[in-house]
């Protein structure tokens, strides 16, 4: 038999699973807040068209409106101005297999839960490939917090003071793009980067230096729980937005049953 012959029957069975690692598209989940002074993301929006009534008698269709970097979503190079040249670096133009590609799965819940500031340094991730071997090259790379399991203000989670949520610092990110080489990150908070990564050097380390080197963000995941630390198949298929800077998407993980 064929891989591809072996993988249709694999899904048919069970022996290949498919988890959802997607939010559902809801005006009420929370966006991403910026200092003031910025622009800022606009919520998903939907307004109903016709509902089998005088305005469409045997059809129900609505009007959505989003940022591209609304609720679980993918990040192009050219969402950063470091990836602003990379070819191919925008949704539309990003190479098809990209879109399919192996996973890591680093949990870091319990850190998370007891440090909503909790930082992933390099040295924490060479803890992590001690225990499960190097991080293969062009593999995305997920940082589980179960922060996917907080809702309402407690997600942002912004005070006075700005955003308090989990995110990488510069070591760990040139480690991972330098040594590693890995297709991109992905995270169940609202940015790749940790809330106070506007204060890092460089600012945003995750965006900045993912995006200059043509790598790609996940952001909003869920169900990072149910996944092997490795092993699994990372479906994520923007909308092909043109010149798009990223797009709210289906994130499919695919893993042995
Ligand atoms: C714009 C500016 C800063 C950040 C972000 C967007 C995101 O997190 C995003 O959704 O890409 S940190
Ligand atoms: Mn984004």
């Amino acid at each position: 038999m064929s891989v591809l012959e072996s993988f249709g029957s694999a899904l048919l069975t069970g022996n290949v699973k498919v988890i959802d690692l997607t939010h559902t598209l809801d005006p009420e989940f929370p966006v991403l807040v910026l200092p003031p002074e910025f622009g800022q993301c606009e919520p998903f929006r939907i307004e109903e068209v016709s509902k089998y009534d005088e305005r469409g008698p045997a059809w129900y269709w609505r009007n959505f409106s989003c940022n591209e970097h609304t609720g679980t979503h993918f990040d192009a190079p050219v969402h950063w101005v470091t990836g602003k040249d990379v070819p191919n670096g925008s949704v539309d133009t990003i190479r098809p297999d990209h879109f399919i590609r192996p996973a890591c799965v680093m949990d870091f819940s319990k850190e998370a839960a007891a440090d909503e500031d909790f930082i992933l340094t390099a040295e924490h991730i060479k803890v992590w490939e001690a225990e499960h071997g190097a991080i293969p090259a062009d593999h995305w790379v997920l940082f589980r917090t179960d922060w996917s399991k907080r809702s309402g203000l407690e997600y942002a989670n912004v005070r006075e003071d700005g955003a308090h949520t989990p995110g990488p610092d510069t070591s760990a990110v040139r480690y991972l793009v330098e040594e590693r080489n890995v297709h991109g990150l992905g995270v169940e908070t609202i940015g790749t980067d940790a809330g106070k990564g506007g204060a890092f050097d460089p600012p945003y380390p995750a965006h900045n230096i993912l995006h200059g080197a043509g790598k790609y963000g996940l952001q909003c995941l869920r169900n990072l729980d149910q996944l092997p630390a490795k092993g699994a198949v990372i479906v994520s298929t923007p909308l092909k937005i043109k010149d798009g800077s990223g797009s709210p998407l289906r994130v499919l993980a695919l893993v042995d049953g």
